[in-house]
């Protein structure tokens, strides 16, 4: 089905003007429909829920559905550009599955929001940091058992290591020898990667209601004030913990390089991001940290980038069917630089630990 026949699903009227696609998603498939009445023009986000990673989208949306109108309540008049809302299909459900059976849903585009994939400027980035640690708080009284797992064990970072070593030894492409000093990082940095799973099973970290998927290009800001406006792509929230946020964010936000840089001279912890995106965070979440979160706060960030390193290499060696991959290899090329990253931190931990220390 073409997408102005899927936006006619979601009752937008109008004429469409354009339609442009969002390549920043690693998961789903994004574009921005813009339609033009008498009342001037009306943009849209319609996205193809990618069901091979997210296999029961009713389940899902009902999860955003009651996300969104938790924050909504809080943030009352506030919250129109400050939240995700959604379309009902014809048919009263807020996804809708077209004639080949791919399921699609659609929001109303944020006005004169922007989104930034790489991002230099510290105080962006310490808005991002309070954007993600408020979040976190604005959920902190929802009922978690409300929600449904949209991806069981999403961040059980053992269970995804385990993976990886059964795919290594399967090898069932043969690609194993391609990564072998990789796989052999994995194998001496175990400990280091599983530390937080480990906990949360001792009980020795709260589980939270939490975003899950971090990236500092899920944030809107005001394309004119640059102050943030709302958290989206809603889809991973679900029990979890807020080191796993704080974690992805910094790996992500603070690199001084893309995530999928092939020249891993690029790739290190840049200590001003680090500062100003750790800085928003604990301006907005800090004070609900317990002490085994804050003394966490520098491994999280190695365990994330070992986690996905571990997750971009699974991916390689099992035939690239759950990220988007531009060109062959291009896991391989994400995983070393996930692992590069990693290991700058590891060399620089006292360090960073420090920095960390002087804005708790
Ligand atoms: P993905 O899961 O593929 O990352 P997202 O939901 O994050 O998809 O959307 C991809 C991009 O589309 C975002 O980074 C942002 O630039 C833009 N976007 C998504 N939803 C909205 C919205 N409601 N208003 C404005 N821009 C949006
Ligand atoms: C995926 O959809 P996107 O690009 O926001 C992935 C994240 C990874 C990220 C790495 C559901 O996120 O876990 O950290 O790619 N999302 C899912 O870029 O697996
Ligand atoms: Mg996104």
């Amino acid at each position: 089905m073409n997408i102005e026949s899927i936006c006619r699903e979601f009752g937008i009227s109008g004429e469409i003007v354009a339609c442009d696609v969002i390549k920043s998603g690693n998961i789903n498939d994004t574009f921005k429909v813009t339609f033009r009445d008498a009342g001037g023009d009306s943009c849209y986000i319609v996205q193809q829920i990618n069901t091979h990673v997210f296999k029961d989208p009713v389940s899902m949306m009902q999860n955003i559905s009651l996300v969104t109108g938790h924050i909504a309540d809080k943030l009352g008049d506030a919250s129109e550009r400050m939240v995700l809302s959604f379309l009902k299909a014809k048919s009263g459900e807020s996804c809708f599955f077209d004639d080949e059976g791919k399921c699609w849903r659609s929001y109303r585009f944020i006005d004169d929001s922007i989104t930034f994939d790489l991002c230099d400027d510290a105080e962006i980035l310490e808005q991002a940091g309070f954007a993600f640690g408020n979040f976190q708080t604005m959920l902190g009284d929802f009922e978690a058992s409300k929600l449904f797992e949209t991806i069981p064990d999403f961040h059980d970072t053992e269970k995804r290591m385990n993976t990886l070593f059964s795919h290594v030894e399967a090898d069932p492409l043969g690609r194993a020898a391609d990564a072998a000093s990789e796989i052999e990082f994995f194998r001496e940095n175990f400990e280091r990667a599983v530390c937080l799973t480990r906990m949360q099973k001792d009980g020795k970290l709260p589980l939270r209601v939490t975003h899950n998927d971090t990236k500092c290009n899920n944030v809107l800001f005001d394309i004119r004030t640059k102050k943030a406006l709302a958290v989206i792509d809603l889809d991973t929230v679900m029990p979890g913990l807020a080191l796993h946020d704080y974690g992805d964010a910094v790996r992500f936000s603070a690199n001084t390089a893309a995530e999928d840089e092939p020249d891993i001279s690029r790739i290190r912890l840049d200590n001003n991001k680090f500062r100003a995106f750790t800085k928003g965070f604990l301006s907005a979440a800090g004070a609900v940290l317990t002490e085994n979160e804050k003394e966490k706060l520098i491994d999280s960030v190695i365990v994330i980038a070992m986690e996905l390193a571990g997750r971009f290499l699974d991916d390689y060696l099992t035939g690239d069917c759950y990220f988007k991959t531009d060109y062959p290899g291009h896991n391989l090329v994400r995983t070393r630089a996930q692992i590069a990253l990693a290991k700058d931190i590891i060399a620089r931990y006292d360090e960073l630990d420090a920095i960390i220390k002087t804005l708790l």
